[in-house]
């Protein structure tokens, strides 16, 4: 796309919105610092480098497009590649699975700070921070309940597992000078009605009250609340509730994942809720397409909501935005470049908002003045911000990343069977 043409339509872009009293190179600027945290695994649909196996535990993928990434290389060459057509901070989210084992196998529980070294290493070199998970899905003790398993023997296996990565996630997090943001999300749950409700939520309660005893200054614990797995229809222990309450009590960051609740319930709505209660919140900005989060993040009403909750909330620095999705149907690169571009635009937007007019309108009760600029906003020229913003990083203007990822597809993805 000609520069020229970018610059000018930014120009103007820029008196319409100046003319709303909004700065678009302050939004830009905010644009610029708020970092993004890329889940590593959407470059191979969940599999890590344990036991290459397919997701399992209450998440699934769905599809086979040729050229995942299949070792620790090809992965990280991938998130370089994906991180050089975006302008913008990113960190990158890592799960326990993906460890250097260097071959040999190390179950979760034997985890260790010396198998995340090397990433620690990679991240520094390509100026990102990390993010970590633990991991109790996809493994033969999976079952249906892990940390709320009754069977102590079981239990005792993901408490010792989640420990140690709490120590890893630490050790990161000094190593980058900034707190890693850790997330246990576990898939423990029914099929079918369950009676005892209460005592497997009281088990975790108490499991996940061992686990955060442990004073670990350099990370910060987020627990991530779900609706429902796969396979896990009718009940999920670590409910919206549960967390809630969970959290709420003992000042722990909630994890907010707009693929996990009702599809007719408008997620953005505990922004302003949860944090009155919640010290902070981590979000997994994906696409609730009837059942969990495996579809793209997309520029859509959800997204565009959630990041206009947390402007309005004046809370972009008590959110941690990161990205949760695991598309094995289409181009892996191409799904994290239309996820991360979705985030920021509806990032942009929710900065170009015409803010003070609209509480102005709403203490007054000016409410067909408020609706009405509410409406307008929505066509305002953000694109043109956006295009600017791509065109001023020296990154794919609009859809011209479409040809780089092709590109990619056959110079590097196509070569992997
Ligand atoms: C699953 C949760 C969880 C996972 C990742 C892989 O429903 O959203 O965050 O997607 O940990
Ligand atoms: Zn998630």
């Amino acid at each position: 796309m000609k520069s020229e043409i970018i610059e000018k339509n930014y120009q103007v872009a820029r008196e319409r919105y100046a003319a709303l009293g909004i700065d678009t190179d302050k939004a830009i600027a905010t644009l610029e610092q708020t970092p993004i945290s890329l889940h590593c695994w959407q470059a191979d649909d969940v599999v890590g480098f344990e036991r290459n196996v397919a997701a399992s535990g209450g998440i699934q993928t769905t599809g086979n497009y040729p050229g995942k990434a299949r070792n620790i290389d090809e992965l990280r060459q991938d998130i370089a590649e994906v991180i050089s057509l975006l302008a913008g901070t990113f960190r990158l989210n890592l799960h326990e699975t993906y460890g250097e084992f260097g071959g040999t196998f190390v179950d979760r529980d034997q985890v260790e700070v010396k198998h995340f070294t090397g990433w620690m290493d990679w991240a520094k070199e390509h100026n990102l921070k990390l993010d970590f998970n633990s991991t109790s899905f996809s493994h033969p003790k999976s079952g249906n309940l892990t940390l709320s398993n009754p069977d102590k023997e079981i239990r005792d296996f993901w408490i010792e597992h989640t420990k140690r990565c709490r120590r890893i996630a630490d050790a990161m997090g000094k190593a980058q000078g900034d707190p890693c943001m850790m997330n246990i999300w576990i898939h423990d749950g029914s099929k079918d009605y369950t009676v005892e409700k209460l005592r497997y939520r009281q088990i975790l309660k108490e499991s996940l009250d061992d686990i955060l005893a442990e004073p670990l200054p350099n990370m910060k614990t987020c627990l991530e609340a779900k609706l429902f797995g796969i396979g896990l229809e009718a009940y999920t222990v670590g409910s919206h509730d549960f967390y809630a309450g969970y959290c709420a009590k003992n000042n722990v960051i909630y994890t907010l994942d707009t693929g996990h609740y009702e599809p007719t319930e408008n997620v953005s709505d505990a922004v302003s809720s949860l944090l009155l209660f919640v010290p902070e919140l981590m979000l997994h900005v994906s696409r609730p397409m009837h059942w969990d989060s495996d579809h793209v993040t997309l520029y859509d009403d959800n997204t565009r909501n959630l990041f206009a909750e947390l402007v309005r909330a004046n809370a972009l620095d008590r959110a941690h935005i990161g990205l949760d999705y695991f598309d094995a149907s289409i181009n892996r690169i191409g799904a994290y470049i239309i996820g991360v571009r979705a985030a920021q635009k509806s990032l942009l937007q929710a900065l170009l908002e015409p803010l003070d007019t609209l509480r102005r309108y709403e203490d007054e009760g000016k409410l067909f003045e408020r609706l009405a600029l509410l409406e307008e906003e929505k066509t305002l020229p953000m694109g043109a911000v956006y295009d600017y913003y791509n065109l001023k990083h020296g990154v794919p203007v609009a859809e011209d990343y479409i040809g780089q990822v092709v590109q990619y597809e056959r110079d590097v993805l196509a070569k992997r069977n």
